[in-house]
C-alpha cells in the first residue's frame, strides 16, 4: 500500500463507498453510510475531495428545514477535515418520475421538473465551491427505436444544457459542466453513448465553451473502446474537464471495479498519459483524480474502506511505474526506433505547396518504405516489464 496525500488530489463520490450493494438480483448487503462518516473516513485515508449527487446528501423530497440541517452538518464535516467538494452532480435517474429520462423525457412536465432540480443543486454547488458539475444522463435514452425521436431528444438535451450553462454564467458561478457518456445501463441505449458522441454534441451548443466531458473508464470499455486513446482525444480537444476512474473487464454490465482491477495495461498507459503528457509533450490532465467505483457486494464495511484505499494505492503505484518507464534510456531508444516523435513533425514543410508535395513522388519508393519494421512489440514489452516492476 502506498500512502496518498492531499497533493495527489484523490476524490470519491459519496455514492461509491456509500453503495449499500443492492443489485437487480439481490438486497443490500451493507448498511447505508452517513455522508459525514464517509467524509471523515476518506479524509483519514488521504483523499482530498468528495463529490455527490443532490440526493446522496439530501434525500429526495426533504423539507427546506431538513435540507438546511443536513447541509450545515455536512459543511461541518468538510470544515473539520479540510476536504473539498470539487464536483457535484444531479440524480436524474433514481426516482420513478425519470423512468423515460429527464431532459429528454417524452413528458414535458418531467423535463421542466428536471431542470428545476438541477438549478437548485447548482446553487448549492456554487455555495460549496464546486468548480465542475457533471451530467450523466443514465435515463436519457430508449429501448424501443420507435419510442424516441432522437433528433428531438438531442434538441431538448441541448436546450437543457444551454439553459443551465447560461444560468451559471449569469450568476457568475465559475462552474464548468462535464458530460459523462455511457453506452447503455440503465437504458437499453443511452444518448451520447461515447465520449466521441459527447464531443460532437458539445460542438452544437451555444454555451459549449464551458462544457467538456467526464469520461469513465468502464463506460468507454463497455463500448469496446480504448479509454487512454479517448482521453488523449479529449485532451487534444481541450475538453477533459473531469474523469471517473474505475475498472472494467470487457464488454459486459457496468462493473465499477477498483481502478486497475480491470484492464491494467490500459490503466498504466492512462496514468502515464495524464501524469506525464503525450510522448511528444502536450497537455496533461490537472484536475482531480476522481474514483467512481463500487466496493464489491461481497465486502463488509472494512472491505469498503480497504477498497477505497486500493484505488489510490493502485494509482500511485502506476504513477511510480510510469515515471520509471519514461526515465529508462532503453525506452527512449525504443521510442526513437518506433518513430513516435517523428509523428510530431508536420507532414508538409513550411511554405510547401501541393505541387512540391506531388513532385516528391519521383524519389519515393513504396516497396523500400514498406520494409521498415516499427518495433512496437518491443515497446509494448518494455511497458509491460515496467508495469510489472521487472525493470
Ligand atoms: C453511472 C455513473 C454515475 C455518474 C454520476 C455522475 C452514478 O454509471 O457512472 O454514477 O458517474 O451520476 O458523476
Ligand atoms: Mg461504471
Ligand atoms: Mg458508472
Ligand atoms: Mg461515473
Amino acid at each position: 500500500m502506498v500512502q496518498p496525500t492531499r497533493e495527489d488530489r484523490f476524490s470519491f463520490g459519496l455514492w461509491t463507498v456509500g453503495w449499500p450493494a443492492r443489485d437487480p438480483f439481490g438486497d443490500a448487503t451493507r448498511p447505508a453510510l452517513d455522508p459525514v462518516e464517509s467524509v471523515h473516513r476518506l479524509s483519514d485515508l488521504g483523499a482530498y475531495g468528495v463529490t455527490f449527487h443532490d440526493d446522496d446528501l439530501i434525500p429526495f423530497g426533504s423539507s427546506d428545514a431538513e435540507r438546511d440541517r443536513i447541509v450545515s452538518r455536512f459543511r461541518g464535516a468538510l470544515d473539520e477535515t479540510g476536504l473539498v467538494v470539487p464536483m457535484m452532480t444531479t440524480n436524474l435517474f433514481t426516482h420513478p418520475v425519470f423512468k423515460d429520462g429527464a431532459f429528454t423525457s417524452n413528458d414535458r412536465a418531467v423535463r421542466r421538473f428536471a431542470l428545476r432540480k438541477v438549478l437548485r443543486n447548482l446553487d448549492l454547488a456554487a455555495e460549496l465551491g464546486a468548480t465542475t458539475y457533471v451530467f450523466w444522463g443514465g435515463r436519457e435514452g430508449a429501448e424501443v427505436d420507435q419510442a424516441k425521436d432522437i433528433r428531438a431528444a438531442l434538441d431538448r438535451y441541448r436546450e437543457g444544457i444551454d439553459l443551465l450553462a447560461a444560468y451559471v454564467k449569469e450568476q457568475g458561478y465559475g462552474i464548468r459542466f462535464a458530460i459523462e457518456p455511457k453506452p447503455n445501463e440503465p437504458r437499453g441505449d443511452i444518448l451520447l453513448p461515447t465520449l466521441g458522441h459527447a464531443l460532437a454534441f458539445i460542438a452544437e451548443l451555444e454555451h459549449g465553451d464551458i462544457v467538456g466531458i467526464n469520461p469513465e473508464v468502464g463506460h468507454e470499455q463497455m463500448a469496446g473502446l480504448n479509454y487512454t486513446s479517448g482521453i488523449a482525444q479529449a485532451l487534444w480537444a481541450g475538453k477533459l474537464f473531469h474523469l471517473d476512474l474505475n475498472g472494467q473487464r470487457g464488454i459486459k454490465y457496468d462493473q465499477d471495479l477498483v481502478f486497475g482491477h480491470g484492464d491494467l495495461i490500459n490503466a498504466f498507459s492512462l496514468v502515464d498519459l495524464i501524469e506525464n503528457g503525450a510522448p511528444g509533450g502536450g497537455p496533461a490532465y490537472d484536475g482531480p483524480r476522481h474514483f467512481d467505483y463500487k466496493p464489491l457486494r461481497t465486502e463488509d464495511l472494512d472491505g469498503v474502506w480497504a477498497s477505497a484505499a486500493a484505488n489510490m494505492s493502485t494509482y500511485l503505484l502506476l504513477k511510480e511505474r510510469a515515471a520509471a518507464f519514461r526515465a529508462d534510456p532503453e525506452v527512449a531508444e525504443a521510442l526513437a526506433v518506433s518513430g513516435v516523435a517523428e509523428l510530431g513533425k508536420p507532414t508538409l514543410n513550411p511554405g510547401e505547396t501541393v505541387a512540391d508535395l506531388r513532385a516528391d513522388d519521383a524519389d519515393f519508393d513504396a516497396d523500400k518504405a514498406a520494409e521498415r519494421g516499427y518495433g512496437f512489440v518491443r515497446l509494448a514489452q518494455l511497458a509491460l516489464e515496467h508495469l510489472l516492476g521487472a525493470r
